[in-house]
């Protein structure tokens, strides 16, 4: 099958746009967790949390949008069918759709909790800010390491990829470029964008919107899946990932969530009862990511 992958075709599954590896056979094993995710740079779990709480999650979120005019009637809202040329909704950060009760049980489910503490083999916590998503047609994330915008605290950040629903690659589910993390064809992109910070240096954040470009020019390979309710996938600050372009009729729903050890420090845009988030990125003069690129010599 061709999948829209940014400014790339490629077809899925292939060598190309690969499958992502099914950890939850060794759930019960937080030494063979640790090692698969040193080395590939993420941990994809089917089935992690209850699919009942993503469903209500589901539920309340489109009802929100709804609420707001932002779904095509004659349709039930859980599909979250989109009027043309439709608008969104903003759903990130903290407003009343994140700080929903039954949102949260999904969002900060305690098989999540369980996951990570294993993992860390530590008490660890989540950032109060959840990056829920509602992504549109014709909508893709480009390439980027996390840790362009929420690098300030502990090294050992995880964003959790948490998608709301049965979600099929051609509604853009997150895809992630295994090698990216650890593989010497990046290392210089690691030593050159990986430093930067976009608050600080006020610089676009997406390293490209071309797949392709990536694997062609550092190494790695893509990987992604069809996402069922209650699957998860996280990766390390350095994991680079991008999303598939959705190419169907109705909003993607997701959110990314982030955990790291309880004991190490924290971003302080990201954590606090009204978290700041972002507060001088693409706010006045910018300097694009081809001008910084260059700079780089990447
Ligand atoms: O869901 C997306 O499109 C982007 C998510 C992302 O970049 C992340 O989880 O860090």
């Amino acid at each position: 099958m061709k999948v829209q992958f940014g400014l790339s075709e490629m077809d899925y599954p292939s060598n190309e746009l690969g499958e992502l590896t099914d950890s939850r056979a060794d759930l019960g094993n937080p030494d063979v967790l640790r090692e698969r995710f040193t080395s590939d740079g993420y941990l994809y779990v089917s089935q992690l949390i209850d699919p009942a709480k993503v469903a209500a999650a589901r539920k309340r979120i489109f009802a929100y949008m709804d609420e707001r005019d932002a779904l095509e009637g004659g349709h039930p809202i859980v599909d979250g069918v989109m009027p043309r040329g439709g608008k969104t909704v903003n759903l990130m950060g903290s407003n009343p759709a994140t700080s929903d009760r039954e949102v949260l049980r999904a969002l900060e489910a305690e098989e999540l909790f369980k996951f990570f503490s294993d993992l860390y083999g530590e008490t660890p916590l989540t950032f109060d800010y959840k990056w829920l998503r509602a992504v549109g047609n014709e909508k893709f994330t480009g390439s980027h390491y996390d840790v362009v915008y929420m690098g300030r605290g502990s090294e050992r950040v995880n964003t959790v990829w948490i998608p709301l629903g049965d979600i099929p690659v051609e509604q853009g589910t997150l895809a992630i470029c295994e090698g990216s993390h650890n593989g010497e064809g990046f290392a210089k992109l690691r030593e050159t964008y990986g430093k930067m910070d976009v608050d600080r240096d006020h610089v676009e954040g997406w390293f490209s919107e071309n797949p392709r470009e990536i694997t062609e020019k550092f190494g790695g390979s893509w990987k992604t899946t069809n996402f069922r309710a209650g699957d998860i996938l996280t990766f390390g600050l350095y994991t680079m990932h991008a999303s598939t372009t959705n190419t169907t009729n109705r909003f993607r729903l997701s959110c990314d969530v982030r955990f790291q050890p309880a004991d190490e420090p924290t971003d302080e845009r990201w954590v606090g009862s009204s978290p700041k988030g972002h507060y001088a990125w693409m706010k006045g003069p910018t300097v694009t990511m081809a001008q910084a690129r260059s700079r780089w010599g990447v």
